[in-house]
């Protein structure tokens, strides 16, 4: 990064963070006021108060999170997912350590259980203090939190375990790198029971083809049904973002449980099952480079 990229700066804008994005270009928020930066172990994690978008998580320099856009990305994660299968009652989350996909998996009465494998305890301790609504589902009972690695629990948890795997991963480098590998998604495929279903974040199609399409090609090697859709998260490079799906045989688009989705659309601020379906449709210069 060079001196002109510093991700804070104090300019005549005042003091600015600035994610940047391959390409020389970038997305900058006004900050009112620095409210957490920690480097942990694993990341240097921020937390800001910004002049627009409320608070500003950021990790390792990426944008991971503003109140105002969140949304956008929980519910679509979660929903998609959960309401593609029949009946979820056990639900593992890998990453997400600000709660916002927990806080989205327990609103569905089928839940029994929401197990977060989160490998970094500081991002739960800071979202905890300062991002209560987001981090709103830790104290639920339906939830297990463990701090410890994700790679290791795929490996050691049971085969069939889990109706849905959630994995709310930071972007493919540093602590997050072994959550996009072969290894990794066959031991997901092995926990899932048989109409289970997997959702990865999966980066943007503008910016990041290349992990995008060896996420799907990976994906492809392992699972019957592979798909990707989009959500549109203004804070994100691009502004539109991928997810992939992969499933034992259960198709998103064609099973959306109607009578489900009802409460989960009512209660909500960003999902509906027109964009369930929407969001499945992709550009053509995505669906030609996935072969999709
Ligand atoms: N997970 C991270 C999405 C990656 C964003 N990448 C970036 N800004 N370069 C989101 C965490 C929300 N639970």
């Amino acid at each position: 990064m060079s001196e002109q990229n510093l991700p804070t700066q104090e300019n005549a804008m005042g003091l600015v963070f600035t994610e940047w994005f391959p390409e020389s270009t970038g997305l900058s928020f006004r900050i009112v006021q620095t409210i957490e930066s920690a480097q942990s172990p694993l990341q240097m994690i921020e937390l800001y108060e910004t002049e627009t978008h409320g608070k500003l998580l950021v990790m390792d320099g990426c944008v991971m999170l503003t109140e105002r856009d969140e949304v956008a990305y929980h519910e679509m994660i979660v929903h998609v997912p959960l309401l593609s299968h029949p009946n979820p009652k056990r639900v593992l989350v890998i990453g997400g350590g600000d709660g916002g996909t927990l806080r989205e998996v327990v609103r569905h009465p089928s839940v029994e259980l929401a197990r977060q494998v989160e490998i970094d305890g500081e991002v739960v301790r800071i979202c905890k203090e300062h991002l209560p609504k987001i981090a709103a589902a830790y104290d639920n009972p339906k939830v297990d939190l463990i701090i410890g690695d994700g790679i290791e629990h795929v490996k050691t948890a049971p085969d069939g375990s889990y109706d849905i795997v959630l994995i709310d991963s930071t972007d493919p480098f540093g602590p997050a790198l072994g959550l996009f590998g072969e290894e990794f998604y066959r031991n997901v495929d092995r926990i899932l029971a048989d109409d289970g279903i997997m959702v990865c974040q999966a980066e943007s199609a503008w910016y990041n083809m290349p992990m995008l399409k060896v996420i799907v090609e990976t994906l492809q090697k392992i699972f019957p049904v592979v798909k990707t859709f989009s959500s549109q998260i203004p804070v994100y490079p691009s502004g539109t973002w991928s997810f992939g799906y992969a499933s034992k045989g259960i198709d998103p688009v064609a099973d959306v449980d109607q009578e489900r989705a009802e409460p989960i659309e009512e209660g909500g601020q960003y999902y509906n099952r027109d964009l369930h379906k929407a969001a499945f449709a992709q550009p053509s210069f995505v669906k030609r480079e996935l072969g999709l």
